[in-house]
This record gives structure tokens, sequence and C-alpha cells, in this order.
């Protein structure tokens, strides 16, 4: 009995080794890629919701596994806004009228049908992959809501 464990136990510890050392500290350590292999540009605007690919804790960290904006806010309805990367967890949603997005603490009124990231928590991260085009200190203006 203690032989058949033995084998059933070394087995998958010799494969995870065999594994572990066919793979380059790349393959293991995985980098996020941009959002459509397209590097945003600085100096320029960056597109919150293009964060990059690799998924959780490679291109991003989120609190909870949904989506709570695509797909959730906005149900799945086979339209572009509503479903924009919906089987990730960071949290997009868009722009809406009706006084939605617009309310009276906006400093500027928000264009309709702009997609951004909500849901923000402590610790949770998103990374860009960008371009940048000429070095230097750049400002870095943002459209914040908080309730
Ligand atoms: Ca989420
Ligand atoms: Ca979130």
């Amino acid at each position: 009995m203690n032989k058949i464990f033995s084998t059933f136990l070394l087995i998958p510890i010799l494969i995870a080794i065999i594994f572990l050392s066919a793979c380059s500290d790349k393959d293991i350590y995985r980098s996020s890629v941009p959002w459509n292999d397209l590097m945003q540009e600085i100096p320029g605007k960056i597109e919150c919701e293009s964060y990059d690919r690799g998924g959780e804790g490679v291109a991003y960290h989120d609190t909870d596994s949904i989506n709570n904006g695509s797909g959730g806010l906005n149900p799945a309805n086979g339209t572009f806004l509503n479903e924009f990367r919906m089987n990730e967890s960071v949290d997009i949603s868009y722009t809406k009228g009706r006084d939605i997005d617009n309310t009276i603490f906006n400093i500027i009124s928000p264009a309709l049908d702009q997609l951004y990231v909500g849901w923000t928590k402590p610790d949770e991260w998103i990374n860009y992959t960008v371009d940048i085009k000429q070095t230097g200190t750049y400002s870095v203006g943002l459209i914040v809501h908080q309730q």
C-alpha cells in the first residue's frame, strides 16, 4: 500500500520538476502585453479600459472575480459597450445620459458612451504597457467620481 501511495505521489512530483526545469523565468513570471497588441502612446491619452492582457495577477489585480459593469450593471446583450471585456475581473462600464453619470457634482460633463474603469478598491491595480515617444515630465489628468 505504501509503495502504491509513494508511486502516485512521486509521479506528479517528477512531472512538476521536469516542467519547472523546462520553463525559463519568462514562462513562470509572465508579463502582461498591450491590449490588442497596440501600445498606447505618451504623450497622449491613455484609455483606462485598454489595460494590458494577461489576466489576474499579471495584467491586473481586482478584489473580486466578476466584472461589475460589463455583464453586470450593463447586462450582456450582444452590444460592444455592455460586453466589453466582460469575462475579466476589472470592472468596466460606460458613461450614460439621463443624469446617471452627469451629476451636479461633475466639474465637466462626460461624453456619452465613454468606457471607464469603476468599482475600484484599495490594493487593486492595472498594468498599461505604453510607448513613450518623448521622455519628460507629464501631468496626469483623471476624471474621478466618488459616491
Ligand atoms: Ca471586479
Ligand atoms: Ca474592482
